[in-house]
């Protein structure tokens, strides 16, 4: 873990140019009409999950090529979100995806975590890669598919897995269990698109009742996978049915970069919210297609309208939804890529809370496109840095996370702990 007092020896220095920042950034928010602590305060009450799988590197066309003294095992990829945690005070939760994750004593990694003040979100299943933990033992296969697999022995397995999911998730404490199918078809004709739906409803409400109390099951939309023809959860409007006849506690989750280009989602984020169907969010950009890119790198205009709209639909507030960065650091360490999307998400949501919404309201009503876009890009062009990093400040964190992780010269000691050649386990 980092200590407290490590991240106060990195705050230090910078006490007196943040202070002068943090006064200037404080008489913006004033100016336009925010009450400076509360958007603190709710800055500082925000988190976003770390996924297991982002503590390693992905692979570039390239190859693989790893950053050093990445996790070997559970309780190491524990140990990067704490750190990453202690960084921003922003990352307190970890979402693990079984059975890349899959420890046998789960009653000792969720003491692991408790340890590290790290607790769990969502839990993810994986149906779409074949392993014996998740095709009985390796009588089925999901070539075809898993949920909307024509074969019941396949559906059953699948059904399996994600019921093993919950009950795995239960003992370590998380709430949700996210479901992302593979299922589609490769070629025109392969696939009868009704029946391979009617199929996944029927899986999906069995996961369903199945939730324990207090549980929520997300069903995650993507319209293409490499050589695809069709998926079954291909868009918004697929997931909504998929979660209205899952069943009241299934609900919709959005991953940025699983939409086809130009697809307005910010609209599709106020379509869920105003049907009560919203429940999730993995953050990513992108440029072409599904890239998982480091948040706000590519589209930060796109992610502060998305912002807006989860800040209107909680009432000026973020609502209570569960929030995953879902990305793949392939060239950059891991590490300081979550760094960077924490920093992107929080700075979306200063901004988002300093939208003057009375005001943009008035423009809507007298039908003013420039007043309107004025209100936004007042708060959009702010400076809101320093107002995040006081945020981070009091939550013990550090007012520079990029700088601190650098200076702490974390990699280097985790290269030392755990060896130069050390790769994670995931993707
Ligand atoms: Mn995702």
């Amino acid at each position: 873990m980092i200590a407290a007092d490590r991240i106060a020896a990195c705050n230090a220095p910078l006490a007196d140019v943040h202070a002068r920042e943090l006064e200037a950034a404080l008489a913006t928010a004033s100016r336009l009409g925010a009450d400076p602590e509360d958007v603190i305060g709710e800055l500082a009450r925000f988190s976003v999950a770390a996924p297991s799988w982002a503590l390693g590197t992905g692979g570039t066309r390239f190859g693989r090529f790893p950053a050093g003294g990445e996790p070997r095992t559970l309780e190491e990829k524990i140990d990067d979100v704490a750190a990453l945690n202690a960084l921003t005070g922003a990352n307190r939760t970890i979402s693990l995806h079984v059975p890349w994750d899959d420890p046998p004593d789960a009653d000792a990694v969720r003491g692991h975590a408790a340890d590290r003040d790290v607790t769990f979100d969502a839990m993810n299943s994986n149906t779409f890669q074949d392993n014996p933990a998740t095709t009985d033992g390796g009588k089925v296969s999901y070539k075809f598919g898993s949920f909307a697999h024509t074969d019941a022995a396949v559906r059953e397995a699948a059904v399996a897995h994600n019921l093993r999911c919950i009950e795995l998730g239960d003992q370590l404490g998380s709430r949700a269990l996210s479901i992302w199918l593979g299922d589609g078809a490769n070629h025109p004709g392969q696939a009868d698109f009704r029946g391979q739906f009617e199929r996944v409803v029927e899986g999906l409400r069995r996961v369903h009742d199945h939730l324990p109390d207090g549980w929520v099951l997300f069903t995650e939309h993507k319209p293409f996978e490499p050589a695809f023809y069709a998926t079954v959860n291909q868009d918004w409007g697929s997931s909504l049915l998929l979660a209205q006849a899952a069943g009241e506690r299934a609900r919709c989750l959005v991953d940025l970069g699983h939409h086809l280009p130009g697809a307005n989602i910010e609209q599709i984020v106020s379509r869920l919210a105003m049907v009560g169907r919203l429940g999730g969010f993995h953050f990513n950009d992108s440029k072409y297609g599904d890239d998982d890119l480091t948040s706000g790198s590519v589209t930060p205009y796109q992610l502060f309208l998305i912002v807006c709209e989860l800040v209107s639909a909680g009432d000026g507030r973020m609502p209570d939804l569960a929030y995953m960065l879902d990305q793949s650091a392939n060239v950059k360490d891991p590490l300081e890529d979550l760094l960077q999307s924490t920093e992107a998400i929080h700075v979306a949501l200063a901004q988002a809370l300093l939208v003057d919404r009375p005001g943009l309201a008035v423009a809507q009503r007298d039908n003013d496109p420039a007043m309107a876009e004025e209100v936004l890009h007042a708060a959009f062009r702010s400076d809101v840095r320093p107002l995040v990093a006081e945020a981070r400040r009091r939550n013990g964190a550090a007012l520079r996370p990029l700088r601190a992780f650098r200076d702490l010269a974390y990699r280097r000691e985790r290269i030392a702990e755990r060896g130069e050649s050390a790769v994670s386990t995931g993707l």
